[in-house]
């Protein structure tokens, strides 16, 4: 089962202006072959199939645990898209083509599949699929496979990251380039206990550290890439006997933190009456809306 917290991840600031490049290229992120849809459904479906969970706990605590920190990396990258593109346009009458902006900037699908918000694909405009999920059933297999997701995924953060310098999309990655390099040094200690190699020494991949980009930096000095949160109640304690030692990049001592980070609110979308959402006039939806909460 799942329990949902509303809240984001990390304290995310919003957009001072409309920046629908940066939200197209962010887009890479959640639904791209690489994206946080990827690493989400992967490690959630390697947990349903897992053989023999009663007796290689450790392992199976680490997969289903860090599954669930995806959940809340997908609706966090959904957010900064999101929040980048409030703005693109401006309310007008329908006839004045009040979306014409959309042709010369960012990605179609933010205007007309969605109203100006994220959508589950990549930047070319393809939709994610299941085909990007490996679940073999073979414990190290899965490892290696995840360990390589993690990596690849690393890449792709740090070229959107060259793409575009607005502060709030760098804030995210950031963050998420820091929050996957745990999960990256996870699955590299999950292969070197299942197999004795030190896969870590192939770390970081590419070869340049966070701490080289100050948003990663920033979160690094508070002590996340040390982190593990435990995202169950009660449950996936086991996530220790992976999780220990020291960080290979500053001696501190890694920890498995109870309960999830301690994060930030949710932005309020604002209405987009030229996108027709929640509707053209939402007035009435906001008086129907008013009785609701009085009865
Ligand atoms: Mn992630």
């Amino acid at each position: 089962m799942y329990l949902r917290i509303a809240k984001l991840q990390i304290e995310l600031p919003m957009p001072k202006k409309a920046d629908p490049d940066a939200a197209a290229a962010v887009q890479d992120l959640l639904g791209g072959r690489f994206g946080e849809m990827s690493t989400l459904m992967n490690y959630t479906y390697q947990s349903f199939n897992f053989r023999n969970r009663d007796k290689l706990k450790p392992f199976y605590d680490l997969i289903a645990n860090i599954a669930a920190e995806e959940m809340g990396h997908i609706e966090l990258v959904s957010a900064t898209i999101n929040g980048l593109l409030v703005g693109t346009t401006k309310a007008d009458d329908p006839t004045k083509t009040p979306l014409a902006p959309a042709l010369d900037v960012g990605n179609l699908r933010h205007f007309l599949d969605t109203s100006q918000a994220s959508f589950c694909g990549d930047p070319g405009g393809k939709y994610w699929t299941g085909d990007y999920v490996f679940s073999s059933g073979n414990l190290v297999l899965d490892l290696l496979h995840n360990f390589f997701l993690e990596n690849g995924a690393r890449m792709h953060k740090l070229r959107c990251y060259e793409m575009t310098d607005n502060p709030v999309a760098r804030e995210m990655v950031g963050y998420l380039l820091v929050r996957g390099g745990v999960h990256a040094l996870a699955y590299a200690k999950a292969l070197e206990e299942a197999t004795g190699v030190d896969v870590k020494k192939m770390m970081p991949i590419p070869n340049i550290q966070n701490s080289k980009f100050p948003e990663a930096r920033k979160f690094e000095q508070k002590g996340y890439h040390r982190n593990l949160y435990r995202f169950t109640p009660g449950d996936y304690v086991d996530v220790d006997k992976i999780w220990k030692g020291t960080h290979p990049d500053d001696g501190q001592s890694l920890q498995v933190v109870e309960g999830p980070p301690e994060g930030g609110e949710i932005p309020v979308l604002p209405e987009v009456p030229e996108q027709f959402a929640p509707d053209y006039d939402p007035a009435e939806l906001f008086e129907i809306a008013k009785r609701l909460m009085k009865g």
